[in-house]
């Protein structure tokens, strides 16, 4: 059975994009469907499978999974041979641990720089918690790289499911032209060039739906204008 993942608009869902580029990036075969936010079609088809009403779901038949991190779990479970979690004990603890922080916090990097990959690339004055979150995100990839990553090039050296879960922070740094060092720009690199990550913004930019709560400077920035 394929599997299938229920997915909101490229160009703004995070929360999607985590799955997404874990199955894609590994090469596991699924079927996607974006239902655009505020559909009826999202309200019916998502409230349907999922009780928070939210994307993204991960469909294995008669199975219906919710949350990003429950997922990505499953198919680290599921797929073993995928290699979504590093095999080394203490990096695969790390990698798990570092993967619920971003599920749970960095609140205000993600309020004050929603993602939205059809935004042009234009610095955003950051108030000072959404800076500590920059910095927190920074010193995190570093030590990561620098502990567990031997000669890859992702966080954990080979593409895991922490790096699934930090993409759509890559994003954002790159939209709103944050101010990171060197390394952390090296990272970015390695996450924008992967023909999955092209794939996703090139549909997101694509798409005709635009949600004022995420076009935080709009209509100035925005690459349809
Ligand atoms: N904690 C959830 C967050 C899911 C979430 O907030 N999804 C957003 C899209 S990125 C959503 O479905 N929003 C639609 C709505 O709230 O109506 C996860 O990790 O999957």
């Amino acid at each position: 059975m394929t599997l299938k993942l229920l997915i909101g608009n490229k160009k703004y869902s995070s929360w999607s994009f985590r799955p997404w580029l874990a199955l894609s990036v590994a090469g596991i075969p699924f079927e996607e469907r974006v239902i655009p936010f505020e559909s009826e079609e999202f309200k019916r088809d998502v409230g349907g499978v999922s009780g928070t009403g939210k994307v993204p779901v991960l469909i294995d038949g008669d199975i219906a999974i919710w949350e990003s991190l429950a997922i990505l779990e499953y198919l680290a479970e599921k797929i073993p041979a995928a290699g979504l979690w590093p095999k080394d004990v203490a990096a695969r603890a790390h990698a798990r641990a570092v993967a619920n922080e971003m599920h749970a916090g960095f609140q205000a990097l993600r309020n004050h720089l929603p993602m939205n990959f059809a935004r042009r690339v234009i610095k955003r004055d950051l108030p000072p918690p959404v800076i500590a979150n920059v910095r927190r995100v920074e010193t995190l990839w570093t030590d990561c790289r620098a502990r567990f990553s031997g000669s890859g090039p992702f966080l954990f050296g080979a593409f895991s499911n922490a790096d699934a879960m930090y993409a759509p922070v890559v994003g954002r740094f790159h939209t709103y032209d944050v101010d990171v060092g060197e390394g952390t720009r090296a990272y970015m690199k390695t996450i924008m060039e992967l023909p999955a990550f092209q794939q996703w913004v090139a549909a997101g930019i694509k798409e005709p739906w635009l949600f004022a709560e995420d076009e935080v400077d709009w209509p100035k920035t925005h690459n349809l204008t």
